[in-house]
Order: structure tokens, then C-alpha cells, then sequence
């Protein structure tokens, strides 16, 4: 059985939204960031990257990198979430999701932050949104409706929907960005998102780490 390593509000929500929404049979554990445990102690043994998400898929098997385990709940759900092998649409999405892990979730992160979080002051969130906004745009100008790519939803929709999450958690000025707020509102009534959200509850905490 799959067995997801999260921590609430993080990337780990896009593996949790589509392993949700897939109907597969999978198992949750929750890791405390702060500590880097969870209930069966170091987490760092289970992923020495010390983040999530990590998706472990058998007894000693553990994937990471958020856009490589939803390549792999697709693959299981019979890439319901992707499109046919070199077509057109499977190497667009393919840039989409490279685009989202390298450009939009990693310009997220603070880099005067302990650890590999949010940022927490008002100097960081101003220089995170610096780097953000310009990307955001581009997803904006780009946005085929309903979903990403337009009628299908695919494994980029829940990545792009943690990163819109952020938005609104971080209160940046989202007017401007009408399509992905849009999305954002659609996103929240799908039955797996608000699953994932009443599961999670509420966010991992930004504040301070002293471990790191
Ligand atoms: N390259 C990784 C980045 C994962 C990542 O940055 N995860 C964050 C949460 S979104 C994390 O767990 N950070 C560890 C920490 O804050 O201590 C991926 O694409 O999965």
C-alpha cells in the first residue's frame, strides 16, 4: 500500500489531493517539520532530504520530489491525470510541472529562513513575492481554464492549487491574478481538496526554527 509522508499545508498536499482523488488505497503519517519526526521517530531516515512529501510504495522504497511521486500516483491511477505518451499535451505538461517545482515552489521559499519554509517576516515575504509575482503572471497569461491545461485535470492542478494556497496564507495581493484566483475557488469544491483540507487541518506553522 502507498503511504504518504506530509506535513499539513505544505507541497505534500498536491500527492495527498490526487492519491485522494484517485480512489487508490493509501495511508497517510504526518511529520512535525520543528522536530523532523513523526510517530515512529527520526524522519530523516525515512528521507534524508528532511522535507516532504515523501511516498513511500513498498517495504523499503521511498520516492521524493513532489512532481515525480504525482508521476507516479498517475501511472498507478492509469494516467487518468496525464495525456498520451509524446503527444503534444504530455510535453507541455511535463514543462508545466517542471516549471511549478523549479520556478514557482522553490521561489516560494524563503532563503532567510531556517530550514526550507514559507517566509515568516515582512522583509522575506516582500523578496519572496519579487521573485513570485513575475512567475504567477506568466501561469496567469497562460491559463487555459477550467483547469491548467484546460478541460482535464491533471497533476499539475494540484501542485499549481498549493501554490495558490500560499497566496492566500501569505495574504499577497491576488486582484490581478483573476484566472488562478478563479482556480483557486474551483479547486476548493472538488470533493478530494476539501477531503485533504478538513484532513490536514491547520497549516504547519511558519514560525522560527532553532534546529537547522
Ligand atoms: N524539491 C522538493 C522540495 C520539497 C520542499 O521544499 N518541502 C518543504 C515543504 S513545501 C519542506 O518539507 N521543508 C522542510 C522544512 O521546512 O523543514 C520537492 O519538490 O518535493
Amino acid at each position: 500500500m502507498l503511504n504518504l509522508f506530509y506535513a499539513s499545508g505544505t507541497s505534500a498536499m498536491a500527492p495527498h489531493i490526487l492519491l485522494e482523488d484517485s480512489g487508490l488505497n493509501f495511508s497517510v503519517e504526518k511529520v512535525n517539520l520543528d522536530t523532523k519526526t513523526w510517530q515512529q521517530g527520526d524522519y530523516n531516515q525515512i528521507n534524508e532530504k528532511s522535507y516532504v512529501p515523501t511516498l513511500q510504495t513498498q517495504a523499503n522504497t521511498y520516492l521524493t520530489e513532489c512532481a515525480v511521486i504525482l508521476a507516479y500516483i498517475d501511472r498507478q491511477a492509469d494516467h487518468r491525470y496525464s495525456f498520451a505518451q509524446n503527444s503534444s499535451n504530455y510535453w507541455q505538461l511535463r514543462i508545466w510541472m517542471n516549471y511549478i517545482a523549479s520556478e514557482l515552489h522553490k521561489n516560494f521559499i524563503s532563503p532567510f529562513r531556517k530550514g526550507n519554509w514559507l517566509p515568516n517576516t515582512a522583509d522575506s515575504k516582500r523578496l519572496v513575492w519579487q521573485r513570485v509575482a513575475p512567475r504567477l503572471q506568466f501561469v496567469e497569461s497562460h491559463f487555459a481554464g477550467p483547469w491548467l491545461m484546460g478541460n482535464k485535470f491533471t497533476v499539475a492542478d494540484p501542485y499549481l492549487f498549493v501554490m495558490t494556497n500560499w497566496m492566500q496564507r501569505l495574504d499577497y495581493p491576488l486582484e490581478r491574478f483573476h484566472n488562478l484566483v478563479q482556480f483557486d475557488t474551483r479547486m476548493r469544491q472538488v470533493p478530494s481538496v476539501k477531503a485533504v483540507l478538513q484532513i490536514e487541518g491547520a497549516p504547519h506553522s511558519l514560525t522560527e526554527k532553532s534546529d537547522h
